[in-house]
C-alpha cells in the first residue's frame, strides 16, 4: 500500500489536482489527473484538424509531468499507461466527467463541466490506467441536486451564443463552437464562453 501512497504523494506532487477511481466499463483503476488551464498554460489550445496532434496544449504542457509519472509508476514495479492520446481519449470513452466525479474531484455544473471548488470549471483531466495498488479517493456524486455552486446561477446557460446549454445537459453537441472533433470542421472555433463566465473559483474571465 506504501507504493499507492507515494504514487499519489508523486501525482500530486506534478498535477493540480489527483483522484483515484475505478473506470465502470473496464474495472481499471484509473488515475485521473488535473490540470488548470490558464493564459499561461493554455490547455484548451487546439490546432487545426490533420495536424499531427490536434492537442497542441497538452503537448506543450503535460505531455512532461504525465511521462514523469507514469517513470515512477514503472520504477515502483507497477504498469502505467496513458489512456488515449496524451491521456485524453478524444472518442470519449471513458468518459472524463464521470470518472472525475467519481473521485470526488468536483461536482457536475449547468455547463455539464467538472466545477472545483478552488478552480472553477478550468480544470482539464488525463487518465493513467494502472495496476498499482490505489485506494479510491471518491465517492462523488454525479448529481446536481449537490451541486452547490450552481442553485442561484444561470451563468453559463444565459452566455451560450448558440442556445444549446439546458442547466446540466447539452442538447446540440454539433453546435458547440468548441467542437474539437477532427474532420467535422476545418477551422476550430474554441468559444468557452459558458466556461469564462462561470464565477466559481479563482480564475476569473481573462
Ligand atoms: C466529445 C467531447 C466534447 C464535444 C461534445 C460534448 C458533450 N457533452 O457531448 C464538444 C466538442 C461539443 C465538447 C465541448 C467542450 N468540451 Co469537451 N469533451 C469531449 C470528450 C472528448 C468526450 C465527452 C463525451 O463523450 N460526452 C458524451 C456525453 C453524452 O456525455 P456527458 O456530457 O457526460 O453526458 C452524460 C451525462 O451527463 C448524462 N446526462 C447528460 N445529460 C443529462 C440530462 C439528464 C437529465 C440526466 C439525468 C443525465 C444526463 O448522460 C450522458 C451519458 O452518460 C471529453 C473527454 C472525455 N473522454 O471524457 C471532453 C471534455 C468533457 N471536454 C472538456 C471541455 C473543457 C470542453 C469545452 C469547454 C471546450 C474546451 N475548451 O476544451 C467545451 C464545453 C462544452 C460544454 N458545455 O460541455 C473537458 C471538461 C473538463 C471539465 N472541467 O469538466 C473534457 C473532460 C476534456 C478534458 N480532457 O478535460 N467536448
Ligand atoms: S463552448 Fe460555447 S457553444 Fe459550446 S456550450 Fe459552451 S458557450 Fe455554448
Ligand atoms: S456559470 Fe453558474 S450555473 Fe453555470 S456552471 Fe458556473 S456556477 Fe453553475
Amino acid at each position: 500500500m506504501k507504493s499507492g501512497e507515494e504514487t499519489v504523494a508523486r501525482a500530486r506532487s506534478l498535477f493540480d489536482v489527483v483522484g483515484v477511481a475505478s473506470d465502470p466499463s473496464t474495472n481499471d483503476t484509473i488515475l485521473i489527473l488535473g490540470l488548470v488551464s490558464t493564459p499561461e498554460r493554455d490547455l484548451d489550445d487546439f490546432a487545426p484538424a490533420g495536424t499531427k496532434t490536434i492537442l497542441r496544449g497538452f503537448a506543450r504542457h503535460a505531455k512532461d509531468k504525465e511521462d514523469a509519472l507514469i517513470e515512477f509508476i514503472g520504477e515502483h514495479g507497477f504498469a502505467a499507461e496513458l489512456v488515449g492520446e496524451l491521456g485524453y481519449p478524444l472518442h470519449g470513452e471513458p468518459n472524463l466527467k464521470h470518472l472525475a466525479v467519481a473521485a470526488g474531484v468536483g461536482k457536475q455544473g449547468k455547463n455539464t463541466l467538472v466545477i472545483h471548488p478552488r478552480f472553477g470549471p478550468w480544470l482539464r483531466f488525463m487518465v493513467i490506467r494502472t495496476d498499482a495498488p490505489l485506494a479510491a479517493t471518491g465517492p462523488g456524486i454525479y448529481s446536481k441536486e449537490e451541486n452547490p455552486y450552481c442553485e442561484d446561477c444561470q451563468e453559463c446557460v444565459q452566455a451560450c451564443p448558440v442556445g444549446i446549454l439546458l442547466p446540466y445537459r447539452l442538447v446540440d453537441a454539433d453546435s458547440c463552437l468548441a467542437s474539437i472533433s477532427e474532420g467535422r470542421r476545418s477551422e476550430l472555433a474554441i468559444c468557452d464562453k459558458c466556461v469564462v463566465v462561470c464565477p466559481v473559483g479563482e480564475r476569473k474571465a481573462p
